[in-house]
């Protein structure tokens, strides 16, 4: 099994941390960003997208991160592991859908925004944070933040009291908390369910900072 990946990049981690969490441990190959490596006709032809992560199985090239998540925990199958952080039962599985999609859908926007604003320009010297942006981002992320928050003060994980793909989804991108300055200090659930998550084998494990 090998994996295409960038260390900075929270979509790859997000499926390194699931890997490494159900006890694989596939080749990691660096898929090179910074020099426009995910452009080249020979990566273009395991993901159009031209984006890591991608997984390759026997033959079987996947991009997606969350498609690659499930297709880890389909793999993984009767053990507990997989089990635990992706359930069985029909509406304990919704839920954890449910906030893949909100993942996708809103929060990793919401967050790209401020971390293309706040953290990419300056790396890439594509001039200052523009306010106006800075502002239309910032409010995203309040709107979303807040729902995560109340659900986080209701259990212990995003869908439930147990760890999930949710909980490795959701947290990948707050790998940019300060670099991209998201605005937590209000979440206080948020925050403590992260510093969690930070403890973790699998998030210290891929921690590039
Ligand atoms: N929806 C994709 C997004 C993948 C993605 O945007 N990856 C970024 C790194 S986090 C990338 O490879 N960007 C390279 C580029 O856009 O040129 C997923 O969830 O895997």
């Amino acid at each position: 099994m090998k994996l295409y990946i960038h260390p900075f990049s929270s979509n790859a981690r997000k499926a390194r941390m699931v890997a490494q969490h159900l006890g694989f441990a596939p080749e990691e190959i660096v898929v090179a960003l910074e020099k426009g490596a995910q452009k080249h006709p020979e990566f273009l032809a395991k993901n159009p997208n031209g984006a890591v992560p991608v997984l390759e199985h026997e033959g079987f090239f996947l991009p997606e991160s969350h498609a690659i998540l499930l297709y880890l925990c389909d793999l993984a199958g009767e053990t507990r592991a997989s089990q635990e952080i992706y359930p069985r039962d029909r509406k304990a599985r919704a839920e954890v859908n449910r906030w893949l999609f909100w993942m996708s859908n809103h929060w990793s926007p919401a967050i790209a925004g401020l971390n293309f604003e706040n953290n990419l320009k300056k790396l890439f010297g594509l001039g200052d944070p523009d306010p106006a942006m800075v502002a239309r981002h910032e409010r995203f992320f309040h709107q979303f933040a807040a729902v995560l928050n109340d659900e986080l003060g209701r259990h212990r994980y995003i869908a439930g009291d147990a760890l999930t793909v949710a909980d490795y989804a959701i947290a990948a991108p707050l790998m940019y908390i300060q670099a991209a300055q998201l605005p937590i200090a209000e979440y206080a659930n948020l925050r403590a369910w992260f510093e969690g998550i930070e403890t973790l084998p699998a998030w210290q494990s891929t921690n590039p900072f």
